[in-house]
């Protein structure tokens, strides 16, 4: 009788320990990753007058192929602001690359970031209209386009 008890309690006991354990690993969901601004704004490149325009980010593994295949070697690959407004690109991966102007193929001189460190950031400010291609020195396929209107 008494071991018939002791018997009850012990699963009881457990019961109650395994609800516990699973209703605490429910709240226990992974906060989300702060925002990526942080990086830049520590480094003191966007200016209030820098603000507008826009963000482009090199993610993390597109120095291997394979971003091309859904435009994501620049996010966002095509980026359009009003002349005047400046881009800033953030090297979000653990490689070296770079904003280069024109094609791998046929580059141009117009700008070229040179090798950007991992979480390096590059502002430029685009006061002439026009289709502005650019690429990455190291990975041919990353190619991206700023259009100035
Ligand atoms: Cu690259």
């Amino acid at each position: 009788m008494i071991k018939k008890i002791v018997a009850s309690s012990i699963i009881g006991i457990v019961i109650v320990v395994s609800l516990a354990v699973a209703f605490s690993t429910s709240d226990m969901e992974p906060e989300p990753a702060p925002e990526s601004n942080l990086t830049y704004s520590m480094q003191g490149v966007l200016q209030p007058d820098v603000m507008t325009g826009g963000d482009v980010i090199m993610p993390t593994k597109v120095s291997r192929p394979g971003c091309e295949e859904t435009d994501r070697c620049y996010i966002p690959s095509v980026i359009t602001i009003s002349s005047g407004e400046s881009v800033t690109w953030v090297n979000e991966d653990s490689a070296f690359h770079s904003v280069t102007s024109g094609f791998y193929d046929e580059p141009q001189t117009l700008f070229d970031s040179g090798h950007m460190d991992p979480f390096d950031s590059y502002t430029l400010t685009f006061d002439e209209a026009g289709t502005f291609d650019y690429f990455c020195t190291l990975h041919p396929w990353m190619e991206g386009q700023v259009i100035v209107e």
